[in-house]
């Protein structure tokens, strides 16, 4: 069979005036630019694991939700769902399926909600897909249709037997940045976290020689990119961490992840991150002050538990020349219109070398959907595509939804404008520079 696998990159939003504003924001441009064409590191998992005989291709749809043509030309069409995109990918499948490709649904949305996926595609897939996908392709050959496949049926995905992702598929399309794995899911359990709660699957590491394994394989079809880890949270395990950073330091890459701050309490593995190429971690403070951060971590109320370390551990990792960006949710149940001021004063006082800030989304299955439903706080439910993290679609604890956008409106003026990027990015310069030379050997 000819194999397609299509990915819809690209990034989302609805809001007009935070997309005006964001277009003229300099810390804002930055990162949308940095993320915004992504490959799909699910997919080329996927092709990894296709049996032998098949001809397979990589196809992008663009981010109007338009497919290229040559997907049509396919037997059998994968598509990777995230929420945001959801409504595009399902139309893309419909017109495949109206034409005779047999289309397959996997990814984060699907998973959570299957029988929604099977009105638009053959084949529907819950969970991991590097064990189902192979039986996927022999019901396809075998022209079997209308199934869905469930990840728990089928045995675990053990980290140490990950193929290498396909990269050599990718073709010339400009990639600004390459995705790889060093693990697999988050011990923690945040009630609003999209990724982690939805595969329930456990925290995995991964071999540290398949992870170099991986990065030399797109090294070989893109001399110098820059590396992404598409971990949920890389660091929880701090001695395979040191590892990690130890021996991503001869391949000469620079590289960003996401992890969670008790990076900042290990000096040994801030020296080998920075020395191996870590350019940024983005972590997840959420909010300036433990009040609203109460219970969102469900397992061990991580979060609200090292809020009040939050400046000294920022400045911390910063000290070692590894830029933050330090992320913070808006319109938390307690957050009231203050909230907007807090976050900017906070960036500014540590300074945070880059900031994200997004709305509290309820994505389909996390643990915020069913209470924010239950209390009747969702406007409109079911519109998954707004699930955006920058569009409102519920009614905070503390605020209107108005004042919600129209607070972010004002802090992403603020924030993202001229004046905060160049003082924050300034200050985090010359907070390394007095750092250097209290410990040169440090931060080299
Ligand atoms: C890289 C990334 C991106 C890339 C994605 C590139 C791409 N096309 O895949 C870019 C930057 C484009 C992106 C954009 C967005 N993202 Co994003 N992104 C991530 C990130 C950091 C990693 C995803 C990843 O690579 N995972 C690793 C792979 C291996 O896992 P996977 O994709 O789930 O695939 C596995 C299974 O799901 C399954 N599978 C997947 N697809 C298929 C298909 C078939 C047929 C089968 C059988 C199986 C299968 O098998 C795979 C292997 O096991 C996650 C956070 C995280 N740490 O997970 C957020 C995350 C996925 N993003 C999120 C969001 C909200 C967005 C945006 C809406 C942001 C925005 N406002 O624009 C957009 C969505 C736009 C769009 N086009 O859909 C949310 C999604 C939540 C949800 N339920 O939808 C996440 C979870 C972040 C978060 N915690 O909030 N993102
Ligand atoms: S720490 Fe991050 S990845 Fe882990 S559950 Fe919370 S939000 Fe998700």
């Amino acid at each position: 069979m000819k194999i397609g696998f299509l990915a819809l990159s690209g990034i989302r939003a609805h809001d007009p005036e935070l997309l005006e504003l964001g277009l003229t924001l300099p810390g804002f441009v930055e990162r949308s630019k940095a993320i915004a064409s992504l490959p799909s590191l699910g997919l080329l998992y996927l092709a990894a694991c296709t049996p032998e005989g098949h001809e397979l291709q990589y196809f992008e749809a663009e981010s109007d939700g338009s497919e290229p043509p040559e997907v049509y030309e396919c037997d059998l069409v994968a598509i990777g769902t995230f929420s945001a995109q959801i409504f595009e990918a399902y139309a893309i499948a419909d017109r495949l399926r109206e034409a005779g490709v047999r289309v397959a649904m996997g990814g984060l949305h699907v998973s959570v909600l299957p029988a929604e996926a099977a009105a638009h595609a053959d084949y529907v897939v819950v969970g991991e897909g590097e064990h189902t996908w192979p039986a996927v392709v022999a019901a396809a050959a075998r022209g079997e249709m209308g199934r869905t496949f469930r990840a728990s049926d089928y045995p675990h995905v053990v980290a140490e037997d990950l193929p290498v992702p396909r990269y050599d598929l990718l073709g010339d399309r400009p990639y600004n940045r390459f995705t790889v794995q060093t693990s697999r899911g988050c011990p923690w359990r945040c009630d609003f976290c999209g990724s982690n709660v939805m595969l329930g699957q456990p925290y995995r590491i991964r071999p540290v020689a398949h992870v170099v394994r991986d990065i030399e394989a797109i090294l070989a079809v893109r001399a110098h990119a820059f590396i992404e880890f598409a971990d949920d949270n890389t660091f929880v395990d701090k001695r395979w961490g040191r590892e990690l950073c130890a021996a991503l330091k001869p391949l000469g890459i620079k590289w960003f992840t996401e992890t969670d701050l008790s990076v900042a309490n290990d000096p040994l593995l801030l020296d080998l991150m920075r020395e191996s190429g870590c350019r940024q971690v983005l972590i997840g403070l959420e909010s300036p002050a433990s009040g609203p951060l109460q219970g969102i971590e469900m397992r061990r109320n991580f979060k609200a538990r090292v809020a009040e370390h939050y400046t000294e551990s920022l400045r911390r990792i910063q000290a070692y020349g590894v830029t933050v960006n330090g992320c913070f949710i808006l319109g938390l149940d307690g957050h009231t219109a203050s909230i907007f001021e807090e976050v900017l004063e906070f960036a500014r006082a540590v300074p945070l070398y880059d900031v994200q800030i997004t709305v509290l989304t309820a994505f389909p299955g996390t643990p915020l959907y069913s209470r924010l439903l239950a209390e009747g706080r969702v406007l409109e439910p079911g519109r998954w595509d707004l699930c955006t993290l920058f569009d409102v679609n519920y009614r905070p604890s503390d605020m209107s939804p108005r004042e919600l956008q129209e607070g972010i409106y004002w802090l992403t003026e603020r924030l993202y404008g001229d004046e905060c990027t160049t003082f924050r990015r300034q200050g985090f310069f010359s907070n390394l520079r007095r750092q250097r030379r209290r410990r040169p050997h440090a931060a080299a």
